[in-house]
């Protein structure tokens, strides 16, 4: 899953492609460099970001979906607001991704099962505007897990189909180092869920802090905690630079296989 961030503030791309030629560009690079799925937002979800509205979002995110129609790759839109997720499937997006699984807008959970898309439905401790106060937990997989099993449970309830839904533990979302390392070592304990794991590490500022690198200088890190997850069992990787990914991806995933 590649990401086309479409925002003037998004932590280790903001701006870059605020512009929709540029968006889309960068779309169609992602696309050729072997994307399956390409992930376009228009809010920041950066620690400390606050709500954009409805119509700026639209504004942001629209162009660029129109933009992509030709590409190989699927459309996820990146979204918590059925307004938007609707314009979006619309447009042809398939994938609706909500970093806050279906809590911000309950009704989104109704749009995913009329339109019959897959959903990602992550976690996320709170809100980004205050997510990484001194988060804590009890057991960070476990309550991790819980979850994700009752919005699972939510989204079933509203009538989308089980097998339309991924999970994602939410790297970096109301987490700390210890918390997201924690994560990825026992990812196998949310992949016995039973549904498709998304892990998006791209970048992330957990792993600045492991090896003092800048947003831009984190691809090692960022394959890295790629290749673990898919030894734990995660399906779908959201990451910046795709080309790189895939090829580490794929000689992992050939390894794992003659295992
Ligand atoms: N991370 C970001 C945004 N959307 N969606 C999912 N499903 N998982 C993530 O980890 C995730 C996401 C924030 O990262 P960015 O600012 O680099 O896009």
């Amino acid at each position: 899953m590649g990401v086309v961030n479409v925002t003037p503030d998004s932590f280790s791309d903001g701006g870059e492609f605020l512009d929709p030629q540029a968006a889309i560009a960068h779309g169609r690079r992602l696309d050729s460099d072997g994307a399956h799925i390409l992930d376009i937002g228009g809010e920041s979800t950066r620690p400390g970001a606050g709500p954009v509205d409805a119509d700026e979002e639209l504004g942001r995110v629209m162009p660029v979906i129109e933009g992509l129609a030709g590409a190989n790759a699927r459309i996820s839109i990146d979204t918590t607001k059925v307004e938007v997720a609707r314009r979006a499937v619309e447009a042809g997006a398939s994938v609706v991704n909500d970093v806050s699984a279906f809590r911000f807008d309950p009704a989104l959970a109704e749009l995913v099962a009329e339109a019959g898309t897959d959903c990602c439905l992550m976690h996320m401790l709170g809100e980004p505007r205050t997510m990484q106060d001194d988060p804590r937990y009890d057991d960070v997989v476990a309550d991790v897990k819980a979850f994700l099993e009752e919005r699972m449970a939510f989204a079933v309830a509203a009538g989308v189909p089980e097998e339309r839904i991924w999970l994602d533990p939410g790297i970096g979302f109301g987490k700390t180092l210890e918390h997201n390392i924690e994560l990825l070592r026992r990812l196998d304990e949310i992949v016995a869920i039973g549904r498709p794991v998304v892990v998006g590490t791209s970048r992330k500022s957990f792993l600045g802090k492991l090896t003092g690198r800048g947003e831009k200088e984190r691809l090692p890190g960022t394959i890295a905690t790629n290749v673990i997850a898919l030894e734990r069992g995660a399906r779908i990787f959201r990451v910046h630079d795709v080309a790189e990914a895939a090829d580490a991806l794929a000689v992992a995933a050939a390894t794992l296989r003659r295992a």
